[in-house]
């Protein structure tokens, strides 16, 4: 129910309760804030509670990305591997909630259908899909860059017989717990080779009687190299937080990685052959993070890195014309994600694993009894469905978002979004995104750059408040700035050069192709320097009424 008159039933509105949006809601209520949660599923966890496929887990070190640990909110937090799975992120949400005392700010089992700003009470209506009204004066939205799952549009796919399922909507007993994840005796397809494909794929193998893996295109895949923590190194962990989360903070994506000052160009074959093969068989990220600083930059000193993972692939991969199926032609090394695998390329010499190439025969249709492709019939059990989001902006395309005039969010950011800082848009006042488009969190170790975009916007809210401020909006100057500064650090980068998950694709009407990215590139230090320049400048930029 709205009440009439000017003031807004809540201070703050936050959607969604992964890491960064509880977080959020807890350093508005401890600000004394009033506040509302609105989550969509049963309970807190984000990316954690949807996403549950067998072999589901964290490509960041666990200690790195657990930013509840290292700020103290849960000290004696016990991680068990280097690389969490699923099960233990998820308790670990569940036991940061626990300890900030969120829950009671939530409505579970709800979603946000329709935002409209109210021009004449500076104040944002909130309308949830159980069709009650709420009005807040800060909507802030920690929806996730990838929690808009996309399924592919594939002619007959709702006629399949048997059991499918996209892979962030994993179904679940009554426990909580995946089910369905013993394939014995059935015959298995995945459909999808990124981050999450390339975890699902290992895992499958080890008990579907049959595999079979749908690539469109492959991806630059390197060891995950995940062990056990033991005690002594928890400890020894622990005893060094404070000097960890410095150091994460300080790196370009708050991974515990910074680049080598060599370009690779600089450096001879024989010295550079050495330190790529250091860099493999060092767990985590390091080979993407940590290679020459030039990688990204140098299409030669790319071509190194990419030359010696190929040559890993085909040392791995018994059959040649597997591995050569596997390796990308298409991009340079790192400039997609690179999945963190674990035996993925040994799962291609088992004999029941079978990889099919739908870039030379295309998947036709699926019928109640499997995949047709261009070149035969897959009879199949199961269809996984690996093919990722509709990343950064569709988790906000799916409410419908107006501002000032009645504009709505997903035409203003049709092409791609425009934005300040990736925080606010112009004409659509006190409407936070965290992690969103554009900022400097979402290219990043989300763990720890949510946590630190939740810390400033709560600093700007209270600012505002202590003030009476009620409005605040970005300068058209501002947001013309901060985008093209964000397309042009882009720009100038081999990221461009693919088709990743925070490139959004227009079509026009006239058929022209239009390409934005939909990360900010230019690095978490140096964009966090300039969110603290504006905040010491009074929030230069934004337009405070
Ligand atoms: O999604 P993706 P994802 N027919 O978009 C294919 C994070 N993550 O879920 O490349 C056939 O990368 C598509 O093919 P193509 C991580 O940031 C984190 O795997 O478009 N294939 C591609 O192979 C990651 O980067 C962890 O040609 C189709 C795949 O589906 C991000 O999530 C673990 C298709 C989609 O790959 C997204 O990864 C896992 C179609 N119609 C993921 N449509 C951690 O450890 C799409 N594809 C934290």
């Amino acid at each position: 129910m709205v009440t009439s008159g000017n003031k807004p039933q809540y201070d703050s509105i936050v959607i969604g309760a992964g890491v960064t949006g509880i977080y959020q809601t807890h350093l508005l209520a401890e600000a004394g804030m009033k506040v509302l949660g609105i989550e969509a599923g049963e309970d807190v966890g984000g990316t954690w509670y949807w996403n549950r496929y067998p072999g589901c887990r964290l490509d960041t070190e666990s200690y790195a990305y657990g930013y509840f640990a290292l700020k103290g909110i849960i000290p004696d937090w016990e991680w068990s591997e280097n690389f969490a799975g699923q099960p233990e992120m998820l308790r670990y949400a569940n036991r940061a909630a626990d300890a900030m005392d969120v829950r009671k700010y939530y409505k579970f089992n709800t979603k946000v259908t329709v935002a409209i700003f109210d021009e004449d009470d500076n104040l944002w209506r909130v309308t949830l899909d159980s069709g009650d009204t709420f009005t807040c004066r800060f909507l802030i939205s920690a929806t996730g860059p990838l929690s808009a799952s996309r399924m592919p549009d594939i002619k007959g796919i709702e006629t399949f017989k048997g059991e499918s399922f996209h892979s962030s909507r994993w179904p679940t007993d009554a426990d909580g717990n995946p089910e369905g994840t013993d394939f014995s005796g059935k015959r298995v397809a995945v459909i999808g080779t990124g981050a999450t494909g390339v975890q699902i794929i290992p895992i499958a193998a080890q008990t579907a009687d049959e595999l079979f893996v749908f690539q469109r295109t492959p991806n630059w895949c390197t060891p995950l190299g995940n062990t056990p923590l033991s005690k002594e190194e928890m400890d020894d962990l622990r005893q060094r937080y404070p000097t960890i989360l410095e150091y994460v903070k300080g790196t370009d994506t708050s991974f515990p990685y910074h680049r080598d000052p060599r370009k690779g160009t600089d450096v001879p074959e024989a010295e550079r052959e050495a330190f790529f093969e250091e860099l493999y068989d060092q767990p985590g990220y390091g080979i993407w993070l940590s290679g020459f600083r030039d990688l990204l930059l140098n299409k030669e000193s790319n071509k190194f890195l990419a030359d010696f993972v190929a040559r890993k692939i085909r040392e791995r991969v018994n059959d040649p014309e597997v591995a050569e199926k596997l390796i990308p032609k298409d991009h340079p090394f790192g400039a997609k994600r690179v999945p963190m695998e674990t035996n993925y390329y040994e799962t291609y010499n088992k004999p029941n694993v079978h990889l099919v190439d739908i870039t030379q025969a295309p998947i036709e249709e699926i019928t109640p009894d499997g995949i047709r492709t261009a070149d035969g019939f897959y009879e199949l059990d199961v269809i996984i469905y690996a093919t990722g989001f509709d990343a950064v902006t569709g988790s906000l395309d799916r409410i419908d978002i107006r501002g000032k005039g009645g504009a709505r969010l997903k035409d203003v950011w049709a092409e791609g979004p425009v934005t300040y800082l990736g925080l606010q848009a112009r004409g659509f006042p006190n409407f936070y995104t965290l992690v969103g488009p554009h900022n400097g969190s979402t290219f990043c170790n989300v763990g720890v750059c949510g946590g630190l975009q939740a810390e400033w916007v709560t600093r700007m809210i209270d600012y505002m408040q202590e003030r009476g401020l009620t409005v605040a909006e970005p300068t058209q100057a501002a947001e013309d700035q901060w985008t093209e500064e964000v397309y042009r650090d882009f720009a100038r980068t081999l990221l461009a050069e693919a088709n990743a998950w925070w490139v959004k694709t227009t079509t026009k009407p006239d058929g022209s192709v239009v390409r934005r990215t939909l990360v900010h590139v230019g690095g978490g230090p140096e964009y966090r320097k300039r969110c603290e320049q504006v905040a010491y400048c009074d929030y230069e930029g934004f337009e405070l009424a």
